[in-house]
């Protein structure tokens, strides 16, 4: 596979500055990746045409009005196939509102990973049995959160690395620079994995940071930083794991910068092309990350027709029964408001349960038709 031209690294003359044994390691070559395994090769392929379909999808869905809002990752999908793919069961992921594909990698039920984007119940699926943190929308302060998991198991002993995920735009927030000093200092089994896929909405990187790359910021904290090249899944996942081997080791945390690009806008809300140039994305576009892993796996023989049809079949199911399913309006039950808001109800809860209760009932009363369904 080739390599990410240009690698994303400004020339500032700060690299000069560096210490002699920096420890950002610019991925300008293959090795490594070379040496993966076909299975390893042909899973994160499988991944990234169910994550590209799946992304397709999604967006249809926000057209036909049966989804909210929808943060697409086509472009990105080789950073989440890739980082998922490289941890182990055990492992947490902290994610942000545009990982929803890390989730559908990890085993998700596709129906699930959307309900939060649906504006249906506040989280679809169980955290603690994916070991998947809630989507995080404020930007960054997952990170905190997942240093402070690491942490935490560390102390008690438990085999696991967290990854914590986060765009470029999340890297200026403060709880991601706190999030990495804790972590570089309690050496917490953490890999920072940023998406830096160019702009924070519309805002470019050049506006939002000065550093020669993202990876660099791993310096002043004391843990090793790496670029990557974010359109090449096997490199990502050659990273991410050699990361987290290192963490799980007990040698602490790491920052990858994974140099990408959103195809689409940031999402249905959002028109890009009042700040992109179109020459932009076309420069992208011919570096899919989905096509870029099929030649590779056809030059070394590891694909053919027959299996690029099983595979592209395979997706094409996925996103038909996700629409069917996404298809049927939710019926939410209206008293289930009160049911998760505390694990032991308070009284003026209770109360304001039996309020409404005897509201419903009321109304049950007077119109006996469809406010019924809605208290049930
Ligand atoms: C604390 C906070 N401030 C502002 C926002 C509004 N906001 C939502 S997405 C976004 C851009 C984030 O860009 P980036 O971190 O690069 O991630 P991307 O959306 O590109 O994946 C902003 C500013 C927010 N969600 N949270």
């Amino acid at each position: 596979m080739t390599v990410l031209d240009p690698p994303g690294v400004r020339e500032t003359g700060v690299t000069a500055m560096l210490p002699s044994l920096e420890p950002l390691s610019l991925i300008a070559d293959l090795s490594g990746t070379e040496s993966l395994d076909a299975s390893v090769l042909l899973e994160l392929y499988r991944q990234l045409v169910r994550g590209r379909r799946y992304n397709l999808q999604a967006t249809a869905l926000t057209k036909q009005g049966r989804l909210a809002v929808y943060p697409s990752t086509t472009g990105q999908e080789a950073c989440q196939a890739g980082a998922v793919l490289a941890l182990e069961r055990q492992d947490w992921i902290f994610p942000t509102y545009r990982d929803t594909m890390a989730l559908l990698v990890r085993g998700v039920d596709p129906v699930d990973v959307l309900t939060l984007l649906r504006g249906d119940w506040h989280n679809g699926y169980d955290p603690r049995a994916h070991r998947i943190a809630p989507l995080s929308t404020p930007l960054a302060t997952q990170t905190p959160h997942a240093v402070g998991l690491a942490h935490a198991a560390a102390l008690c002993g438990d085999d696991l690395v967290v990854l914590a995920m986060i765009g470029d735009g999340g890297t200026s927030e403060g709880d991601f620079h706190e999030a990495m000093n804790f972590a570089a200092v309690y050496r917490a089994p953490v890999v920072f994995l940023v998406q830096n896929n160019g702009y924070a909405i519309s805002v470019p990187l050049s506006k939002q940071s000065a550093a020669p790359s993202l990876a660099h910021k791993a310096i002043g904290y004391g843990m090793p930083g790496v670029l990557v090249d974010g359109n090449d899944a096997a490199a990502v996942y050659h990273h991410v794991r050699q990361a987290a081997e290192h963490a799980r080791a007990g040698g602490g945390p790491t920052l990858i910068e994974a140099v990408t690009y959103r195809i689409d806008a940031h999402t249905n809300a959002d028109d890009a092309t009042r700040y992109r140039d179109p020459a932009e994305v076309e420069f992208w576009r011919r570096r899919d990350p989905v096509t870029r892993m099929e030649q590779h796996l056809r030059e070394r023989g590891l694909l053919d027709d027959a299996s690029a049809e099983r595979i592209r079949k395979e997706a094409e199911d996925m996103a038909e029964d996700l629409r069917d399913r996404l298809g049927a309006d939710p019926s939410p039950a209206a008293l289930d408001l009160f049911d998760h808001v505390y694990a032991r109800p308070t009284p003026q809860l209770d109360e304001q349960r039996s309020m409404l209760m005897q509201e419903l009932d009321a109304l049950r009363r007077t119109n006996s038709g469809g406010v019924e369904e809605a208290g049930q």
